[in-house]
């Protein structure tokens, strides 16, 4: 880290306070700024860590109009669990605070105010969809209609769900108001907009000029966003859940969230240090760094940032923005809506004393230049194989044979041989390679040069088997538990900002102190010092515990299919062209009964069906195996296309069609009289 600064203030994305953070929001930004914050403090450095949620927009109020409460009910219950899934991961900010506090409320208004009263704003009137018997304008989320794509009837205004295509509310067909039904019309409406394409000659200076060291995916995405030029971004919105605007002329309005979102982080150290916030926020001794998601880019390198400049008062600028891409789950896209997800609450129940598994297995497969995946079995076998069989089984062998042999007091250093040697001077290397790598931002690597440490470990008590010297030498076992024992005690620093659980059990056991300067030096725990009991750092998870997690998950993918199929059903297959009776009356439909049916082998979805018309015996071959067995068929009574022309389908002569009645979602029921008449009756 450059000397400049003489502190460091990390934010780290606020939550939708709509619902519970899941995994994608724990390996996207608050464990590698968790694992950041711990590093710099072990290394005496100044820091605040700053977060909480973000509790206004629309996403807050549609979840309250669902569940028949407040939004302010809403976010009361996600914030407490948000908060306290943190704390339970050892997450712990300086201050976790909210943007429905009064601090945030008047720090929002007042800095729109000063922005407003300076002219920093343009207004532009624009039309906005509006329920006029709800009197209120619509945001584009309270827009529902058939979507112009699929004929899905439950598209939004910005989006159908089922197709994916991007909507605006004037595609949708027969569009209506989700809070009243009525159906919206357009009326004018004013809103302040940030010009944000006045800061970009500066945009592009201070970060594709001055920040050429973040990140590829950030650079490249504000730089496309710059090359594609900047618009003016509207502030305010008509809503009435939000910091209401604070001039005359704006009621029924309110700030835009992200305009007052990002506030909530000066407004929470505000909160923390009413009287030396500035010390944070106003000073170039500060070094600010935001860690968010790669959806939040352009708010944190642009907007903000351009909303900061537009105040001057000489708030800090980000000095970087390591955003992490998105974690998937189980090969799909991690979803809230669609419930596909591990909840960090849910797993903190799931999985007790494993807080550190979890950080390790996100840090570990971390989407820190890529969309990474998460899997049941990787994470089982992540602890199994590398926390476990490697570093736990070093430090319990290490303590278990020194408390054996040596009273549990560590033994005097005889003279050192090569391995010995060998295996102490890897540690200052993986050192310094952890600090290289956590400095910038890769916390992968950085994992990996932790878990070396752990590698040389296991590896040099494997090939000096000091159980095995014991009978002979114990002088030379005494050298060799003295070297692992080192080992374990620089394996208690080095893990403190991956799994901080088990890095203060580990110092526990070894009564160890927390000094990152003096990791890497040979004698960390003098001859004589007395070690602590002897526990296990990690247990084994049992494929039971991920079985019952692949189940849950299996069960709402079931329940999001069933309800896509529902869904698909209702959707009605538009009128084919009008024809004549006489085109009709060309089409000799009749009754018959199904008398033998079979598999069409090497297919999945043909039967052949040898059938009695009434006029005749004779096979179909129909594409209904999917929808019915054989034996489903056999003494049923059909409606046929009797004189449609006959074809060869997989070597068998096909004389007519079965009718059958195919739904939206493409399954299909075969049609039958609504009670027994003879074979061959005709139908028109
Ligand atoms: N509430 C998080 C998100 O987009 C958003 C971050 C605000 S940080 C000021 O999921
Ligand atoms: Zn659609």
């Amino acid at each position: 880290m450059d000397k400049q600064f003489k502190r460091t203030l990390v934010t780290c994305a606020l939550p939708y306070a709509n619902g519970p953070i899941h995994i994608g929001h724990l390996a996207g930004v608050y464990v590698p700024a968790d694992i950041y914050v711990r590093y710099l403090r072990m290394r005496g450095r100044e820091v605040l860590y700053v977060c909480g949620s973000d509790e206004h927009g629309v996403p807050i109020t549609i979840k309250a109009r669902q569940q028949g409460c407040s939004p302010q009910d809403i976010v009361d219950r996600y914030h407490a669990i948000i908060k306290d899934s943190f704390e339970g991961l050892g997450i712990h900010f300086d201050i976790y605070g909210r943007t429905t506090s009064k601090v945030h409320a008047a720090n929002a208004a007042g800095f729109f105010k000063k922005l407003y009263d300076e002219g920093k704003f343009i207004t532009k009137e624009s039309e906005q969809y509006y329920d006029p018997e709800a009197k209120q304008f619509l945001a584009d989320r309270y827009i529902v209609g058939t979507c112009p794509k699929c004929g899905n009837e439950g598209a939004y205004g910005d989006q159908c769900e089922k197709c994916g295509s991007t909507l605006s509310p004037e595609e949708l067909i027969n569009p209506k108001s989700k809070l009243s039904g009525a159906e919206p019309v357009k009326k004018k409406t004013t809103h302040w907009y940030l010009p944000l394409q006045d800061y970009e000659p500066w945009l592009r200076e201070w970060i594709l000029e001055g920040h050429q060291e973040w990140r590829s995916n950030v650079y490249g995405q504000v730089k496309s966003w710059l090359d594609g030029g900047l618009q003016p971004r509207a502030v305010t919105r008509d809503l009435d859940w939000g910091v209401p605007v604070p001039v005359e002329g704006a009621e029924g309005k309110v700030l835009y969230v992200w305009f007052d979102a990002p506030i909530g982080y000066i407004s929470n150290t505000q909160e923390l240090l009413p009287n030396s916030w500035e010390r944070w926020w106003k000073s170039p001794d500060t070094r600010l760094v935001h860690f968010i998601g790669k959806d939040n880019i352009v708010f944190h390198c642009i907007v903000f940032p351009a909303m900061l400049k537009a105040y001057g008062d000489g708030y800090v600028l980000p000095d970087n923005v390591p955003a992490n891409e998105f974690l998937n789950l189980e090969g799909d896209k991690i979803s809230t809506s669609r419930g596909w997800a591990v909840w960090a609450h849910e797993y903190l129940q799931d999985f007790p004393g494993k807080e550190d598994v979890l950080r390790y297995v996100l840090t570990a497969n971390a989407p820190e230049t890529k969309d990474n995946d998460f899997s049941w079995k990787d994470f089982q076998q992540r602890n199994n194989s590398e926390l476990v069989a490697i570093f736990g089984n070093f430090v319990n062998r290490a303590m278990v044979l020194t408390h054996k042999y040596f009273d549990g007091k560590v033994p005097p250093c005889g003279p050192l041989e090569d391995i010995d040697k060998e295996a102490l001077a890897e540690i200052p290397l993986l050192k310094a390679s952890m600090e290289k790598n956590i400095e910038g931002f890769r916390f992968r690597e950085a994992l990996k040069d932790a878990m070396g440490i752990a590698r040389v470990g296991n590896k040099y008590i494997s090939d000096t088997e000091p159980w095995k010297i014991a009978k002979t030498d114990l002088d030379r076992t005494a050298t060799i538990l003295n070297i692992s024992l080192q080992i374990c005690a620089a394996l208690a620093i080095a893990f403190e900002p991956f799994t901080p659980f088990a890095a203060k059990r580990l110092r526990e056991m070894l009564s160890s102190a927390l000094d990152w300067e003096i990791l890497g030096r040979p004698q960390l725990l003098p001859a004589g010092h007395r070690l602590g009991e002897t526990e296990l750092l990690f247990a084994k998870i049992e494929d039971e515990a991920i079985d019952a997690q692949l189940a849950r998950l299996e069960k709402i993918r079931a329940e999001r299919e069933a309800e896509a199929r529902a869904e698909a059903a209702k959707q009605v297959a538009p009128q084919k062209e009008e024809c004549s009776f006489e085109a009709f009356d060309k089409m000799d439909i009749r009754t018959a009964t199904v008398l033998e049916a079979e598999r069409v082998p090497k297919t999945d979805k043909l039967l052949k069906l040898t059938i009695d018309t009434g006029i005749d015996r004779r096979v179909i071959v129909s594409g209904i195996a999917e929808y019915y067995t054989p034996e489903d068929m056999v003494g049923k009574q059909i409606c046929i296309l009797a004189n449609l022309q006959p074809r060869t389908i997989r070597g068998i002569e096909s004389k007519g069609m079965i009718l059958m009645a195919k739904q939206g979602d493409g399954s299909m029921r075969f049609i039958t009289p609504q009670e027994a008449v003879a074979n061959g009756a005709q139908v028109g």
